[in-house]
């Protein structure tokens, strides 16, 4: 990912379904414009889902998602289908090719079902209309992959179907005001990346801009010599959750104290999930399986706080011999029963879709969800006041 790109998460994810051999690789080829995706007469080219961010107007930043068949047969069919699944859990339109020479078949109405129960929006293009002459269905466009016959008409259906881009959801520009200054504390230790700061922090200062109030990025060693030096209070500190334990001691308690992974997750919508979840660290037990997930898979921004840091407070904190188990990336277990507590990251390379799946299967399975800088401010015995930015969220405490 390029420095100025939109993050993944904000993309609107657009997958493209169907039958081996209905046209899916060639339409996604004709709706972007480019060559994206193999083509041939086999049944069963794409063999994975094929992912690609770009810009394309009129939609804007997209992630566009060729998938396998889902009619695949065989056992290595079934894993492809099982991987398109996995696709259905992230997109947030969803494109069903239909071979209009075949028209709809079991698999396609199979596929129809999994949209309207994940609540995906759906749109159907009957392919190859080249070849049947057909020009009207009662449900769906008529497209020719060959001819671009209605792509440009498939491509404006999905912009309609697209929500507003600005659906009015902010990270912190509702915590200040015209004039305020906000005071980002960003440890850079071995764990920051070379020359640059991560997502959250970025967005966060964007968001600050926006606002009209002041971004001052600080270190944690610099923290306590700024504060006496800024002529007013700041509205609100928002820590790196790691510099917590010691940022805490700094801040005088009249100021508001709050950290980026507890302001993405009220921004991606699940922080009353974290916030309960988290409470859920008091109950374990030894021998209680925690499973901590991540949402990519490089490590690069976040280091080693899910695989070393968190599994040695989580030890620390409870006293008991707790068994770790991590996911990183796009995958995540398909059954959650053996875990009494998820402690999720950031998931600033997942979109809102996907946390919002994974939270609610958690839900579904009974297990508490909770994500990394809820879990550390709980141990921190700070939650309560990380959360006092947020005066209706105090009862949940
Ligand atoms: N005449 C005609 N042929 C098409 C059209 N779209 C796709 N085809 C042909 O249909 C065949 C299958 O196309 P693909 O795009 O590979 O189909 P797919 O759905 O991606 O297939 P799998 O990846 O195997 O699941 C190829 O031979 C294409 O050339 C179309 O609009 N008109
Ligand atoms: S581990 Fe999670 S929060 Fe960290 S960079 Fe990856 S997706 Fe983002
Ligand atoms: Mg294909």
């Amino acid at each position: 990912m390029s420095l100025n790109s939109t993050p993944s998460g904000e993309r609107v994810h657009i997958g493209f379904f169907g039958r081996r051999n209905a046209g899916k690789s060639s339409v996604v080829n004709a709706f972007t414009n480019q060559q994206i995706s193999v083509v041939s007469d086999v049944k069963g080219t794409t063999t994975d889902p094929v992912t690609k961010a770009m810009e394309l107007l009129p939609l804007g930043p997209v992630m566009i998602i060729d998938t396998p068949g889902f009619d695949d047969e065989g056992s290595l069919g079934a894993e492809r289908v099982k991987r398109t699944k996995q696709v259905l859990n992230r997109v947030d339109i969803a494109v069903l090719v239909v071979d209009g020479t075949v028209g709809k078949t079991a698999a396609d109405h199979e596929l129809i079902a999994i949209f309207e129960q994940k609540k995906i929006p759906c749109l159907v293009a009957y392919n190859k209309s080249d070849l049947t002459g057909q020009k009207e269905y009662a449900d769906g466009l008529a497209v020719s992959a060959l001819t671009k016959e209605n792509i440009d008409s498939l491509k404006e259906t999905v912009a309609r179907l697209v929500k507003s881009e600005d659906d009015g959801r902010k990270i912190c520009a509702d915590l200040v005001e015209t004039g305020d200054i906000a005071v980002l504390v960003v440890p850079i230790d071995k764990a920051a990346p070379k020359g640059r700061l991560i997502l959250p922090q970025q967005q966060t200062i964007r968001d600050l801009l926006d606002a009209g109030a002041a971004a001052l990025v600080v270190r944690d060693t610099e923290l306590a010599d700024l504060l006496v030096s800024l002529g007013k209070k700041p509205s609100v500190v928002i820590t790196d959750s790691q510099a917590f334990a010691k940022v805490k001691d700094i801040v005088p308690d009249d100021v508001r104290l709050t950290s980026f992974s507890i302001l993405m997750a009220r921004y991606k919508g699940f922080l009353e999930t974290a916030v309960a979840g988290a409470a859920a660290i008091e109950r374990l037990q030894d021998g209680d399986r925690v499973l901590i997930s991540e949402g990519c898979t490089h490590h690069r921004q976040c280091d080693d706080i899910g695989t070393v840091k968190l599994p040695n407070w989580l030890r620390k904190y409870t006293g008991k011999d707790i068994v770790i188990e991590t996911s990183s990336g796009k995958g995540f277990p398909e059954d959650l029963s053996p875990y009494k507590l998820v402690i999720h990251c950031g998931g600033c390379m997942l979109n809102e879709r996907e946390m919002r799946y994974r939270r609610q299967f958690a839900e579904d399975s009974g297990v508490p969800f909770t994500n990394y800088g809820t879990a550390i401010a709980y141990m921190n015995g700070i939650l309560k006041r990380t959360l006092s930015v947020f005066p209706n969220l105090q009862k949940t405490l």
